[in-house]
């Protein structure tokens, strides 16, 4: 682990992973955050060895969990990638409207994209991950994908119609959603979902994105398009 910049926001990151892990992690989505936010930042970059982060001794003082992802602002430390969007966006005044209805609607999406929706695409993912090495895994799948249909439809039926999951704004739900949506984009799941598919896709085209995808697979020392 290394610092510089007291002054910038610290945001704790890997810099080595696994190849199958690539592209998947959870530190995507609060650069991408901070850079739709316009917050300048440094990443302090952490190795995932084949057991983890459980080697990282210094880390366990940034989140006791020992998981990427984690910011320390001043000195005040924040982990839960939900929970860093959403202080983010607070803090920025962006990517969350003030009216608290219209704001709830933010909570609303962001926690049911990690509560509905990661909690099973993770699993899925991991099937297709492990293959028959985990038969155990191999026979939930279905299971889980089923939950998942269950999820889709709506939220496909509701994309036909607005640009954004809470309207016209795009906001953090966005954010998470895509990331959590991009745990299923190599799998069959979401041709099903022409609507989510498109909307998946046009997130992953703003600038801000490309730019932290770019720098990512740049820090992993990996070939542009590889975590894609
Ligand atoms: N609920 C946490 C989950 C964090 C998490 O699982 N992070 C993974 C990477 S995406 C991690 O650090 N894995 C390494 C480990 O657990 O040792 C969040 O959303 O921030």
């Amino acid at each position: 682990m290394s610092g510089s910049n007291d002054d910038l926001m610290k945001v704790y990151v890997f810099k080595s992973l696994p190849p199958v892990l690539w592209g998947y992690t959870r530190d995507i989505r609060v650069m991408w955050a901070l850079e739709e936010c316009g917050i300048p930042y440094e990443t302090v970059g952490l190795d995932c060895g084949p057991n983890g982060l459980q080697d990282e001794v210094e880390y366990g003082q940034i989140n006791p969990f020992k998981q990427v992802p984690a910011i320390a602002d001043d000195g005040y430390v924040l982990a839960e990638s939900g929970a860093i969007l959403l202080y983010l966006a607070e803090k920025s005044g962006k990517l969350i409207p003030r009216n608290l209805k219209e704001r709830a609607q933010v909570y609303r999406w962001l926690i049911t994209s990690l509560n509905n929706i990661e909690p099973f695409a993770l699993l899925v993912l991991f099937a297709d991950m492990q293959g028959n090495s985990n038969p155990h895994m191999q026979g939930l799948r279905p299971w889980n994908a089923e939950i998942l249909d269950r999820f889709l439809p709506q939220i496909d039926e509701m994309l036909k119609t607005q640009p954004f999951v809470v309207g016209s704004e795009f906001t953090v739900a966005d954010i998470i959603l895509t990331c959590v949506l991009r745990e299923l984009r190599k799998n069959e799941i979401l041709q099903k979902y022409p609507n989510v598919e498109r909307y998946r896709q046009s997130c992953e085209e703003r600038p801000a994105f490309v730019k932290v995808l770019d720098d990512y697979e740049d820090r992993l020392g990996i070939e542009r398009g590889s975590a894609r």
